[in-house]
């Protein structure tokens, strides 16, 4: 049967991240997507102005429909929420689905910065939302928020088995990390607790900042692992997926604010 992801971000109306990917690469890979927008921007935060429409007041009517119609889902997958009231209130959401499988991208900064608007006070709620997830897909950045760690743009093979493994002690199984760099490569690792196996995958890496690729790694992830992958499988297939886009964006030269040229892959996502 197929599969159903609710998956609660915002929409950024230009800039491809957010629903605006998840949406497209989830539903590639053979798996439903439910989305539930908790904000509507203008564009992502990254430009310099962008307008903010907080719908979270909507958030409460909606599940009350779900519990009333007993609407299920097999995974719900949370991202960008943007304000301190959503973080605490995501909690309570997840609470009304015991029997979903949690996916959370603790989405906050990249390149050792907060996002704009971001708090302390974000990053502590954020820990408490990592702790019910079964599965986090943070940056090298997100995890030393998260952490408490100074952010360093380069760190060894052994520091990030530490980090992923600190990181699993919150409560999820289950850690994906990314934006891990040497001087030629792009890291990707997953870190399964359970086990304690430890994965990595590497891409040459390519000049520039590519928004929206956390979102797009994340979601390949979440529809390959609902398709039935194994981690690595899923690892590969999310990491090359990511490449193969930033390359064409690269190549074309097209203005990588506006997101990654990942359209003409998403057949090879190849979900039945
Ligand atoms: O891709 C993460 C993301 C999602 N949503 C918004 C963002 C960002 C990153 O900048 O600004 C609104």
């Amino acid at each position: 049967m197929t599969k159903k992801v609710l998956a609660i971000h915002d929409i950024s109306v230009v800039g491809k991240c957010s629903l605006s990917v998840i949406m497209p690469v989830i539903s590639s890979c053979g798996v439903e997507v439910c989305p539930l927008p908790t904000a509507l921007l203008s564009n992502h935060t990254a430009f310099n102005e962008y307008s903010f429409t907080d719908l979270s007041s909507s958030l409460d009517l909606i599940l009350e429909k779900f519990r009333h119609q007993n609407f299920k889902f097999d995974a719900i997958y949370v991202g960008y929420l943007g304000t301190i009231f959503l973080v605490e209130k995501i909690c309570d959401l997840i609470s009304n689905f015991p029997k979903s499988k949690v996916y959370i991208d603790p989405v906050m900064g990249d390149n050792g910065k907060l996002y704009k608007n971001f708090s302390i006070e974000y990053i502590s709620g954020m820990r408490k939302v990592i702790e019910k997830a079964d599965v986090i897909f943070p940056n090298l950045t997100e995890a030393c928020l998260l952490l408490g760690l100074e952010y360093k743009e380069y760190f060894s093979k052994d520091d990030i088995h530490s980090i992923v493994k600190k990181l699993s002690s919150f409560g999820p199984k289950l850690i994906f990390l990314t934006g891990v760099k040497d001087e030629n490569y792009m890291y990707s690792y997953a870190y399964n607790a359970e086990n304690e196996d430890f994965y990595c995958v590497n891409n040459l890496r390519v000049d520039g900042n590519y928004y929206g690729t956390g979102d797009i790694f994340a979601s390949v992830i979440i529809g390959k692992l609902e398709t039935n992958y194994d981690i690595y499988g899923a690892l590969v297939a999310a990491s090359s997926f990511c490449y193969k886009s930033i390359l064409k964006t690269y190549n074309e030269k097209s203005d990588s604010k506006f997101g990654v040229l990942f359209e003409t892959f998403l057949p090879e996502l190849g979900g039945k």
